[in-house]
């Protein structure tokens, strides 16, 4: 009669599997298999049980030694386990080790942060200025990320990097478009997340003035007193704020009889007026850009006394 005298074995001290972090619950992943030398099949009934089955994440079937996945794996948390196998012929023990090693599925939605973000650029700055990164956070290993503009600049003024930056695509103008509002999608090949980009267009000097009328006829009563205002020079200039700021200035003979305001451009009497002594005045203001002189704009005034 045989005796049970023989340890059962495993063909290998350890194995190694991977699998999918996605596997299906349920699913049989691996089957150990040892051996034993006793011919008595009463010796050799073996049973198999894990040392330590990750909060019940795997079973072994103790007769079948068939491993099977009974909770979810995520990569993204656990990367490896590492299983202690254990054989027992009842009164002999071995065990063996199995390594799982869990691959990458695209399993998570990138995502934009933040989900909204404002930015500002100079409308005067190069093609290729890059006004911010895109920052995407996406778990998986190395996502294979894309980036696109979606919506909010079909004349395609900004692009997108394959890297997430975006930049001046084409010359700005904050006269025709001083603000944006973007959209931008980012896809792993799976999913997409999008998110608003907001971009200020900011002023530059880079208009000057334009008079609104070339030529200003007034008729005055000779008996106006001093300080009179008589007419407004008016220029527009399509910068903002500053810059669009005016200096106005009388060019000629006049400047005794005619004041105008430098920065107003209303136009006043700076003297008694004598219609017997001179009937008509003639004379230009000059509009220029505050900060750049060498931009401006010339009215022509014809005053004729009563
Ligand atoms: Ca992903
Ligand atoms: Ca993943
Ligand atoms: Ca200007
Ligand atoms: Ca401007």
């Amino acid at each position: 009669m045989d005796e049970n005298d023989c340890t059962p074995y495993f063909d290998s001290a350890s194995y190694y599997i991977s699998l999918a972090e996605n596997q299906e619950i349920g699913s049989t992943i691996f089957k150990m298999t040892a051996l034993d030398d006793d011919i008595d099949l009463l010796n050799n009934a073996l049973k198999y049980s894990l040392s330590n089955d990750y909060d019940g994440t795997f079973r072994i079937d103790e007769n079948s030694g068939w491993i099977s996945l009974s909770k979810h794996l995520d990569r993204e948390t656990v990367e490896h386990y590492n299983l202690q196998i254990n054989i027992t012929d009842g009164l002999h023990q071995n065990s063996s080790s199995l390594y799982i090693a869990v691959y990458d599925v695209n399993d998570n939605k990138p995502v934009i942060e933040p989900a909204r973000s404002i930015a500002a650029i100079y409308e005067n700055s190069f093609l290729g200025t890059v006004i911010l990164r895109i920052k995407v956070n996406d778990p998986d290993l190395n996502p294979e990320l894309h980036y696109y503009i979606s919506q909010g600049d079909h004349l395609h003024h900004f692009a997108i990097s394959s890297s997430g930056d975006v930049y001046v695509n084409k010359t700005l103008d904050r006269e025709t478009i001083e603000q944006y509002s973007l959209k931008i999608l980012v896809t792993d090949e799976k999913y997409y997340t999008e998110s608003e980009l907001l971009i200020d267009v900011l002023d530059v000097n880079d208009n000057g003035p334009i008079c609104v009328k070339s030529k200003y006829v007034e008729m005055v009563s000779e008996s106006v007193p001093i300080g009179t205002h008589i007419l407004t020079v008016e220029a527009i200039d399509q910068d903002d704020a500053e810059n669009a700021k005016l200096y106005f200035q009388i060019d000629g003979d006049h400047k005794n009889h005619f004041v105008v305001d430098q920065f107003t451009g209303r136009l006043k009497t700076n003297a008694k007026l004598d219609r017997e002594h001179q009937a008509a005045y003639l004379f230009n203001v000059i509009v220029y850009d505050y900060q750049n002189r060498e931009w401006h704009c010339t009215s022509n005034v014809e005053i004729l006394l009563r």
